[in-house]
């Protein structure tokens, strides 16, 4: 139903997963009014969408988890090492529940349109329902993976069975039983589900035009000793996940991979492969893992070996392991559950797509070049418009009717990647030009909900009531950014970092690389200084 005259707050925030939900409760806590908009039925964001069998966090759940409330953290037991997606659902409602937040968020209310109101100097927000609104700020809470790539192969429309996308799963499962299922896609979403298909389906087929880099999550379910040691020494835990580059708990080591003698490199990649925990820990193994080609390389020469191992079928082997254009961690890592092994498999096979090229899809399959693929099913692993998508997506306009499209149009263009110059009260959280997704989401969400309310609650004070960022602030971060991310193996690869999986959108490195103490640093002395590079009124 449409509002005859819109609804007025002091801020809207749009999008209800981890960062508008925390949002909402901090701006509450300085005696703020701010309506969250959520595209979705239900609360949650990413893990609300993307619930496909499989799904689960590839970083730990007890550090994928808000720190902000220390009666949460201790009242709140996760069960596994990594949390599966309807566990963080879980979660994400109790904190909900539990903080009285659903009272202030409207479902089903996509936002299509921010636009900034000179004559009043707010923003007038508008809903694909047609419900209208007008806030002081509005806060993009909009998630850095949630527009989904649709599927563009021809006759997808003549596909006489079913297909989903990772990131739009129906809401009651999807049941493979019987069935020849087709998997496009090898991230991590592919990655995550290919083992729980192959065990359902009668057959699976993969799909892969680049193989990427995974390694074991070593997951396993966490004992109420672990929990309970965890939880006395909380506090410092996240002290200690703070000071690290990816803010969470992650030992990392700070030789470099070419200081060691073969026997000892090895070692450290096999404790990190097995002993220490799998996942994201081998990204840590050195301190130069993504600055050095060298060393890189034997990191990649590592999980190679550990694929052929693994892998009993050679070919498949081969066609699974990571070519050297593609440096190790470059793309995103993979954090699986037995992927390789599932290709030991008789029933699942592996199709070189890049070959190979898939031409249409059939009223029955699948075709390739050279052959066709008899499939009742097609799952869709092939990620996002990251990052930028959810802010492009929504008619943003600021100063002069500018276009945030427009303004963006070479790439994502921010100061600390918190603002936007000629965006004035706009803020984007933990989105391009910050930390983001290189970091433990939650913690890097934490930090920007932080800084942003001090600030508001800084300008109250002060009877202001507008804050906008230079465009020479904003040029300089931009160069930064680049600058940092130059020195590093990342912008090599064709990855969603970069921009590089979408058609024609421009290959910038879009997170900020150089780790979350030196983020917080910079943005903690923008504040002290009075906001330096904002102009406030
Ligand atoms: O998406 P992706 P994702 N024909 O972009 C392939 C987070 N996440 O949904 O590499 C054939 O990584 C594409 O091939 P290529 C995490 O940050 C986290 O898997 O472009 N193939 C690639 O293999 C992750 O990085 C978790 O050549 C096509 C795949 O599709 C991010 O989300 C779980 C194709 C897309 O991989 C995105 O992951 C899941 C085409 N036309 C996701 N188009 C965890 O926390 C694309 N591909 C564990």
């Amino acid at each position: 139903m449409s509002s005859p005259t819109p609804a007025s707050y002091d801020a809207v925030i749009v999008g209800a997963g981890f960062a508008g939900i925390y949002q909402l409760y901090s701006l509450r806590k300085i005696g703020m009014t701010a309506r969250v908009l959520e595209a979705g039925s239900g609360i949650g964001g990413t893990w609300f969408w993307n619930r496909y069998p499989g799904a689960r966090c590839d970083v730990e759940s007890l550090d994928y988890s808000y720190s902000f409330d220390d009666q949460l953290q201790q009242e709140w037991d996760w069960s596994e090492r990594y949390a599966t997606q309807p566990e963080i659902l879980r979660y994400v409602h109790e904190v909900a529940r539990r903080f009285d937040l659903m009272r202030d968020i409207q479902l089903n209310a996509r936002v299509t349109e921010a636009h900034f109101n000179e004559g009043t100097g707010r923003w007038d927000v508008a809903t694909a329902a047609g419900d209208r609104f007008t806030a002081t700020y509005v806060i993009m809470a909009t998630g850095c993976l949630s527009i989904p790539q649709a599927p563009k192969f021809p006759g997808l429309e003549s596909f006489k069975g079913r297909w989903h996308h990772s990131a739009d799963w129906p809401a009651g499962g999807v049941d493979f039983k019987g069935q020849k299922v087709g998997l496009i896609g090898t991230g991590s979403s592919g990655v995550q589900m290919a083992p729980i298909i192959a065990e359902q389906a009668d057959h699976l087929t993969v799909f892969q035009r680049t193989a990427n880099f995974s390694v074991p999550a070593q997951n396993e379910p966490l004992t109420p000793e672990v929990l309970a040691e965890v939880k006395r020494h909380y506090g410092e835990r996240r002290k200690l996940a703070l000071d690290t580059a990816t803010g969470h708990f992650l030992i990392a080591n700070d030789k470099s991979a070419m200081e060691v003698t073969e026997e000892e490199r090895q070692k450290e990649f096999e404790f990190r492969w097995r002993g220490a925990g799998g996942g994201f820990r081998m990204l840590r193994a050195f301190n130069d893992l993504l600055l050095n080609k060298q060393s890189n390389e034997k990191a990649a020469d590592f999980v190679r070996g550990k694929i052929r191992a693994i892998v009993k079928d050679p070919v498949k082997a081969d066609l699974l392991c990571p070519k050297s254009d593609l440096p190790f961690g470059t793309k995103r890592l993979c954090v699986d559950s037995d992927y390789y092994e599932t290709f030991n498999r008789p029933n699942v096979d592996l199709v070189d797509v890049k070959a190979d090229p898939i031409i249409e899809v059939t009223p029955t399959g699948l075709r390739t070049k050279s052959r066709e693929y008899q499939l009742d099913t097609i799952v869709f692993a092939t990620g996002f418009d990251a990052m930028t998508g959810a802010l492009t997506s929504i008619d943003v306009r600021g100063r002069d009717g500018a276009s945030l499209r427009d303004k963006w149009e070479h790439g994502p263009r921010t100061y600390l990647g918190l603002a936007v110059a000629g965006f004035p009260n706009m803020f984007v959280l933990a989105g391009p030009g910050s930390p983001s997704v290189l970091s433990n989401m939650v913690h890097s969400i934490e930090l920007h909900v932080d800084w942003l309310t001090t600030c508001l609650s800084r300008l109250r004070a002060e009877g202001k009531t507008t804050i906008e960022a230079s465009q020479p602030a904003e040029d300089q971060w931009v160069a930064h950014v680049n600058e940092i991310a130059d020195r590093t193996l990342y912008p090599t690869a064709n990855s969603w970092y970069m921009g590089a999986n979408v058609p024609g959108k421009p290959r910038v490195f879009m997170p900020y690389v150089a780790g979350v103490p030196a983020y917080r640093k910079i943005v903690n002395e923008v504040a002290e200084k009075g906001y330096e590079g904002f102009a406030t009124a």
